[in-house]
């Protein structure tokens, strides 16, 4: 996303076209989410083999307390793509005294919802929303209340899908909104036993084959593309070297498709690669975020198999 972080922002028909211009052919994951897409990924985070979600809001939970008080007290929470907001809630139940809640996040129609529905659960919070693509910079809105820091959450190991260079990138982009002192709750998936990773990535539900492929679905209705959805498989698959879940989709056949006036040629075999997902061990990320943050505390489950992770704004050595 080191792309989109800084150029003007670019249609969805371009980035498409230009992904599928490429020598390795690509698409991507954020063009997951449409409706159905956004159904099927929470379907994803209930599934047997997905471990990430559950264990996640497992540690949020047992350490809930501990967390409260790391945040601290008059604090405004900014959450980047914060969807349904279910994790939140729990932060907002337990980290005392919350100035504010500022939502962040691109469809306009999902946040009114999710906001009004706060609103009612919590009618003396300051609740100020964005709408905004928060990988490109997004502006914050004014708090007419003073408060101690700004605290980021970042849960669900969304980080993963960023380049380790683009989520450097992103890391400092978020590090701009704050005073040193200021938090980030993150959510960090770690590696662990390939056949552990791999199986949350091939569910025997076929679950996240629909949504992988759900993608060209879209871009057959979106862009007028013509797809034969049936003549493409699922794959995902650890690479070891690079640390990351790669997902694909394979070409069963030779054959061409046709997107807005451009022809793609695929040979049989031939992969669109859809997703990212990089895995960190608790060392490799502490080096990742080092420009700008210190680790300051490490939750993770009894199988180190996440991490939500809370890091501190460096003081400025410039
Ligand atoms: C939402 C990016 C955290 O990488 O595990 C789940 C997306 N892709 N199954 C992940 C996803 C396939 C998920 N993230």
């Amino acid at each position: 996303m080191s792309e989109s972080t800084r150029r003007a922002p670019r249609s969805m028909a371009e980035e498409v076209l230009s992904g599928l211009q490429k020598p390795q052919k690509t698409l991507s994951s954020k063009f997951f989410y449409d409706k159905r897409g956004s159904k099927l990924f929470e379907k994803i985070t209930r599934l047997p083999e997905y471990y990430p979600t559950r264990t996640e809001r497992k540690i949020l939970r047992d350490h809930i307390d501990e967390i409260a008080r790391t945040i601290g007290p008059s604090s405004v929470i900014i959450e980047p793509g914060s969807g349904s907001s279910k994790k939140t809630r729990l932060l907002l139940d337990h980290v005392p005294d919350v100035v504010a809640y500022i939502p962040v996040d691109i469809s306009q129609e999902y946040l009114g919802k999710v906001v009004q529905r706060l609103r009612k659960a919590y009618p003396s919070l300051i609740i100020k929303p964005v709408c905004a693509d928060y990988t490109r910079s997004f502006q914050l809105p004014e708090i007419d209340q003073p408060f101690d820091y700004y605290v980021i959450f970042y849960p669900g190991s969304t980080i993963g899908n960023f380049h380790p260079d683009e989520a450097r990138e992103f890391l400092r982009m978020l590090s701009q909104f704050m005073v040193p002192g200021g938090g980030l709750l993150i959510g960090v998936d770690l590696k662990k036993d390939k056949a552990i990773l791999e199986a949350a990535y091939n569910d025997r539900k076929g679950i996240t084959a629909a949504f992988n492929k759900n993608m060209l679905k879209r871009l057959n209705r979106e862009l007028n593309a013509d797809f034969v959805v049936d003549q493409f498989a699922h794959r995902a698959f650890y690479n070891e070297e690079k640390g990351r879940i790669e997902m694909h989709l394979v070409s069963r056949t030779e054959q061409d498709v046709h997107i807005q006036g451009e022809t793609f040629h695929f040979s049989e075999g031939e992969t669109i690669h859809t997703e990212n997902s990089y895995k960190y061990s608790l060392d490799d990320f502490k080096a990742l975020v080092s420009d700008c943050f210190s680790v300051n505390k490490v939750w993770t489950d009894k199988d180190d198999l996440f991490s939500l992770q809370y890091l501190v704004k460096k003081e400025n050595i410039d």
